[in-house]
């Protein structure tokens, strides 16, 4: 694969969700040896630091029955200015989090660089809650409905503009655990969604194929991968808030990754939802920057 100019984001952040550790993260995988397994790939690795994530001190000032969303706002902003920097430099963002709210920012500092750009959400989750069909107020479980232009107007509207993705340029893969109002959300907008069952059925090889197939066919000119380690079964990646038995395997996992790595379609990624508070000796994270490895062309050299 092409040697890249990477910039490594950390977000330490928690608020997304309520069970606490998910915000050291970005430290996990760089204890793990994020930065210098990319190095050794050739690979120019500039680590930027973490974005500032804050807890206000007034109870939330907005009306609302989604967690933390004042927090929530202002990190996505500073995150989607962070990332925009980046990209404006020509620069391959390679975020760490931090709970799954982070893709919103994310996905609003990439975006408005991108005429049409696709998603590849690797989860066990769709991401596609509303206030209105959250069970839990809990925002890391909306990233995407936000991101298509569904949600509380002040995440919808993060830098100005909505919406950030088209639901025809998304990509769910692992998924297993999708509540009511998100399947209605699926069948209502079309959504491209590979659950395990046709994981099982076609293999992860078949998958991916279909999957980048579908993206180029869409005519992407980027394609953002968001990677919840939850989408692995929680065998090889206990560290997260929400396992959910039954995943994609950890074979299946680099598998995915080496393909993405020929295909050159990928354009920035993050990982997110580690958890060391939950992990086993730091297993999660070790996972996650094997996968890194394997995205940025380990298989390859
Ligand atoms: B994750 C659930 N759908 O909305 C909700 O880890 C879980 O970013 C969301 O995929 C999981 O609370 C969010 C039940
Ligand atoms: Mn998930
Ligand atoms: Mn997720
Ligand atoms: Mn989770």
């Amino acid at each position: 694969m092409n040697k890249l100019a990477i910039s490594v984001i950390g977000v330490p952040m928690d608020f997304g969700q309520s069970r606490r550790g998910v915000d050291m993260g970005p430290s996990a995988m760089r204890y793990a040896g994020a930065i210098q397994r990319l190095e050794a790939l050739g690979h120019e690795v500039k680590d930027e630091g973490d974005i500032t994530v804050e807890k206000f001190n007034t109870e939330d000032q907005l009306n609302t029955n989604l967690r933390n969303l004042n927090e929530v706002i202002e990190i996505s902003t500073k995150l989607a200015d962070k990332i925009s920097e980046v990209v404006a430099a020509k620069r391959f963002p390679l975020v760490l989090g931090g709970d799954h709210s982070i893709a919103i920012g994310t996905l609003a500092g990439l975006s408005k660089n991108y005429e049409n750009l696709g998603v590849i959400w690797y989860d066990a989750h769709a991401d596609m809650n509303t206030e209105e069909t959250s069970p839990s107020g809990n925002i890391h479980g909306m990233p995407l409905a936000v991101s298509m232009g569904l949600g509380h107007d002040a995440l919808v509207n993060i830098h100005d503009y909505a919406p950030k993705v088209k639901p025809e340029n998304i990509v769910i893969i692992g998924a297993r655990s999708v509540d009511p109002g998100e399947r209605q959300l699926i069948k209502e907008k079309g959504i491209k969604v590979f659950t395990m069952h046709e994981i099982d059925k076609l293999g992860m090889t078949e998958v991916m194929n279909q999957a980048m197939w579908y993206l180029r066919d869409r005519e992407v000119d980027g394609v953002h991968l968001s990677l919840d380690l939850d989408g692995l079964d929680p065998l090889y990646t206990p560290g997260v808030g929400t396992p959910v038995p039954g995943g994609i395997n950890y074979r299946e996992s680099h598998l995915a990754m080496e393909m993405l790595a020929s295909s050159n379609l990928i354009t920035s990624t993050e990982f997110v939802e580690v958890n060391p508070i939950l992990d086993e000796k730091n297993k999660t994270a070790d996972v996650a920057v094997g996968l890194m490895g394997s995205l940025f062309g380990e298989s390859l050299v």
